[in-house]
């Protein structure tokens, strides 16, 4: 028996036995399964909410999720978010100008780099067998699969109804984490898929400084006895490659909303909003009360609002050494010859010219099926307590569901008639 054979069959006993012990099956009806037992996570929260995925290791990515579908308790039947989201590039320039990696087209976040899981790495968790995504692709324990606790999901103290009550709900995501060593760096990719139908994409560094990567006051910062040792401050510019497809349906169009002051009101200021259509592909930055949403022309909620999702931003700063790493977001017409946000590897096929997202969209493509590149940078200025191990540092963003379902889909029972002003009061138009 080959060692190839030997793994498939372990493979096979695992998935067998990890659908013995699964937990009960979700009341939702299965969605379209293109992916074998296996490679697929199908799990309930104990809110009732079911995510449906298939993963899988790709060489340089790293984790990637595909066909992503979200049910809840109140609206069971299963309905696609993402065709797939993963990581895009991983650029580490140094601030002295002399080193530069991309981690993910040079190195790679699968492959040998991929560790498997141990010790707290996926604790409370289940750890999923997967290939590792290497020229000679080993069965390994990459996956961590685990619910955990997310804090209060709502609380209303609700004494306007028939009978006083509070509503009180803890809430909880489904994490999806694997762990890659790259040299002196661990990175952790991980993906919080909330009982409420957010999903937060997430990138942690970790393992060690780089030994080889000190220098001096001009751009280090001294982390040893005295100001003798200087470690080189550096950036993390992370990009994710995110394709939707809502319901199922593509085609999905990009608006961007911006909210400005117009004047005052009887009270307070007047402010007002409004969101254009992003028709042709373009790189777009963040601004004050600005964000942007991924909407489906087609698939509406029980309200008969368009689904869509919107893009909520954190923590990130801006690298001005390249051009690519100065936009927040980049919104590119499909296109397979597009894998990587940066140091895009030129298939033959491939135009070579494609080096970048800024490239992705200099011919302004009409947007008929777009792909969102979201990038997020951490200037890291190294600390006394980056020794050692160095403490997780995350960068990442959420996605949020915006009319997605008609209502909160962990509206609990007593709640399900708020759907609207029920008060009479207010004005209307
Ligand atoms: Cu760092």
């Amino acid at each position: 028996m080959t060692y190839r054979k030997i793994a498939a069959a372990v493979a096979l006993l695992t998935s067998a036995v990890l659908s013995l012990t699964a937990p009960a099956a979700a009341q939702a009806a299965p969605a379209a399964t293109p992916c074998g037992a296996s490679a697929m996570v199908k799990e309930t929260l104990p809110n009732g909410t079911t995510w449906q995925l298939c993963w899988r290791i790709n060489d340089k990515a790293g984790l990637v999720l595909d066909h992503v579908f979200v049910a809840t308790k109140r609206y069971p039947e299963p309905v696609q978010v993402l065709d797939s989201i993963r990581l895009a590039q991983l650029n580490v320039p140094y601030d002295t100008g002399d080193t530069e990696y991309n981690d993910l087209t040079a190195i790679g976040l699968g492959s040998y780099g991929l560790e498997t899981l141990t010790g707290d790495d996926c604790k409370g968790g289940s750890i999923r067998l997967g290939s590792d995504g290497g020229s000679d692709p080993q069965q390994r324990k990459v996956l961590c699969v685990s619910a955990e606790p997310r804090g209060l999901a709502y609380r209303l103290h609700d004494y306007e109804g028939s009978e006083e009550k509070v509503y009180s709900q803890q809430g909880h995501d489904l994490v999806l984490r694997t762990v890659s060593k790259l040299g002196w760096y661990e990175y952790v990719t991980e993906y919080r898929l909330h009982d409420d139908g957010q999903i937060s994409a997430r990138l942690g560094a970790t393992g060690d400084l780089a030994p080889s990567e000190y220098s001096t006051a001009d751009n280090g910062w001294p982390i040893g006895k005295a100001a003798k040792d200087y470690s080189t401050m550096h950036y993390h510019n992370a990009f994710w490659r995110v394709d939707f497809n809502i319901a199922g349906k593509g085609g999905e169009k990009v608006e961007q909303f911006d909210t400005t002051t117009s004047g005052r009101g009887s009270m307070t200021a007047a402010l007002k909003t409004t969101h254009k259509t992003i028709a042709n592909e373009g790189t777009f930055s963040a601004a004050n009360q600005r964000f942007w949403r991924i909407v489906s022309p087609t698939s509406k909620n029980a309200d008969g609002h368009q689904r869509s999702y919107e893009l909520a931003r954190g923590a990130s700063d801006r690298y001005e050494g390249h051009p690519e790493t100065k936009p927040d977001v980049t919104f590119s017409q499909k296109n397979a010859c597009e894998k990587w946000a940066s140091d895009n590897a030129a298939d033959p096929e491939c135009p070579l010219d494609s080096v970048t997202v800024i490239d992705f969209v200099k011919n302004k493509e009409k947007l008929a099926d777009p792909v969102m590149w979201v990038r997020v940078g951490f200037h890291h200025v190294p600390r006394d307590e980056d020794q050692s191990p160095m403490p997780m540092h995350w960068q990442g963003f959420d996605l949020v569901p915006r009319d997605f379902t008609e209502m909160n889909p962990l509206t609990p029972a007593g709640r399900e008639g708020a759907n609207g002003n029920q008060s009479g009061e207010g004005s209307q138009g």
